[in-house]
């Protein structure tokens, strides 16, 4: 651990200990502290601010609240030859994920499309570390969650949808058949993640307009006031009729709740959102068929669109990987005061 100036620098070790540590702390077993700890570390390594040690102090909140489960098993049901269900039993989505995940892959791999319902779990963690556990397996996939209603519908005024994220992979290879780093991309419905929007709050960044109203409906670039109003989707009428399938598909399709259901499930603790998640895996080689070279033709697209200048969604994520791998990450001192003020085990 390093510091200077006003920030500190930590190893990718140090990351995960403290984070388990504190996780431990607040009563989490080994089960669920494992999992969550290792995605805050992936989190930080990328860089995805909102979603790495930022987070910490908000499980700890979730660990607390009234109705999360530190004792679950999760439950793992083999509904259908393309179809399995676990349930999370209201603890977090990770546990349930690996539980259920070689059954899943399993299925693809027979089918060649294979749907993963978790159901009954609190989640906060990014979804791209899943659909690379995917991809690494050679499946293409996508993943989707419901939050809390803090979105509003294109055109309302209060908040109805969540920040819904959708997660795509591709899995890729290099000429010689070693694999490569996916084509994966990984974001909100909502025209700013909320994580991103408290960390514009806490460094006092102005919000970009048209990301929130304020709770007289307002169009506002302020980020706390966007925090007490709504905030808004991306790409209008089209993001938010998005973010209403994930909605559907995460929620009600699988008997799970939705965004508004969770919000009122929370009541008011402000814990993590609690509710299902969809994952669909599709294998490249069953669907494909063998008639056509998916990968000369998918990675012709890939070489196109980067030939043009545009970069590949994660290719950032992947650079600050591979920095982090040598150099560890460095966090804001106010972060790791915070994260220090916290009991450990
Ligand atoms: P970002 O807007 O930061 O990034 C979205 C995606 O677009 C990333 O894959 C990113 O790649 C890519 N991207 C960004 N800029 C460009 C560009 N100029 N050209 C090409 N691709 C680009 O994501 P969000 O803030 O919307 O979401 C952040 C995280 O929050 C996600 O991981 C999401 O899963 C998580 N989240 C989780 C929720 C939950 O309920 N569990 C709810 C909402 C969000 P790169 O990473 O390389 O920049
Ligand atoms: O950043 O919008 C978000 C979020 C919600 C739940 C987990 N992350």
């Amino acid at each position: 651990m390093e510091h200077s100036g006003d920030r500190v620098t930590l190893g990718l070790e140090e990351v995960f200990a403290l984070a388990r540590s504190v996780l431990a702390a607040a009563g989490l077993p080994e089960r669920q502290a494992v999992p969550v700890a290792r995605v805050i570390t992936e989190g930080q390594r990328d860089e995805c601010h909102s979603h790495g040690l930022f987070r910490l102090p908000g499980c700890v909140q979730t660990i607390n609240h009234p109705r999360f489960n530190r004792a679950a098993i999760p439950v793992v049901e083999d509904t259908t030859a393309a179809v399995t269900k676990v349930d999370a039993q209201f603890g977090y989505s990770l546990p349930a994920l690996e539980a259920a995940m070689p059954l899943f892959v399993e299925k693809a791999r027979a089918v060649g499309i294979s749907v993963l319902a978790i159901n009954n779990c609190f989640h906060f963690s990014a979804l791209w570390p899943e659909i690379e556990m995917l991809t690494a397996k050679g499946l293409s996939a996508i993943a989707m969650t419901p939050s809390h209603s803090w979105v509003a519908p294109a055109g309302g005024k209060r908040g109805a949808l969540g920040t819904n994220p959708i997660a795509f992979g591709w899995p890729r290879r290099n000429a010689d058949g070693s694999p490569r780093d996916p084509y994966v991309f990984d974001f909100a419905t909502s025209a700013i993640a909320r994580g991103d929007m408290s960390l514009h709050k806490m460094a006092g960044k102005p919000l970009q307009e048209g990301w929130a109203i304020d709770a007289g409906g307002n169009p506002t670039t302020d980020a706390a006031a966007g925090l007490e109003g709504a905030m808004l989707t991306f790409g209008g009428h089209k993001g938010s009729a998005l973010s209403t399938m994930v909605e559907l598909l995460a929620g009600p399709l699988i008997a799970d709740m939705t965004s508004l259901e969770s919000m009122e499930f929370d009541d008011g603790v402000k814990a993590a959102p609690a509710h299902g998640e969809i994952l669909i895996a599709f294998d490249p080689a069953v669907l494909g068929g063998g008639t056509r070279d998916n990968q000369a033709s998918s990675e012709r697209l890939f070489a196109e669109i980067a030939g043009q200048g545009a970069r590949l969604p994660s290719s950032r994520r992947y650079e600050a990987r591979a920095r982090s791998l040598v150099h560890g990450v460095s966090i804001p001192r106010h972060l790791y005061d915070q994260i220090q003020a916290l009991p450990r085990a």
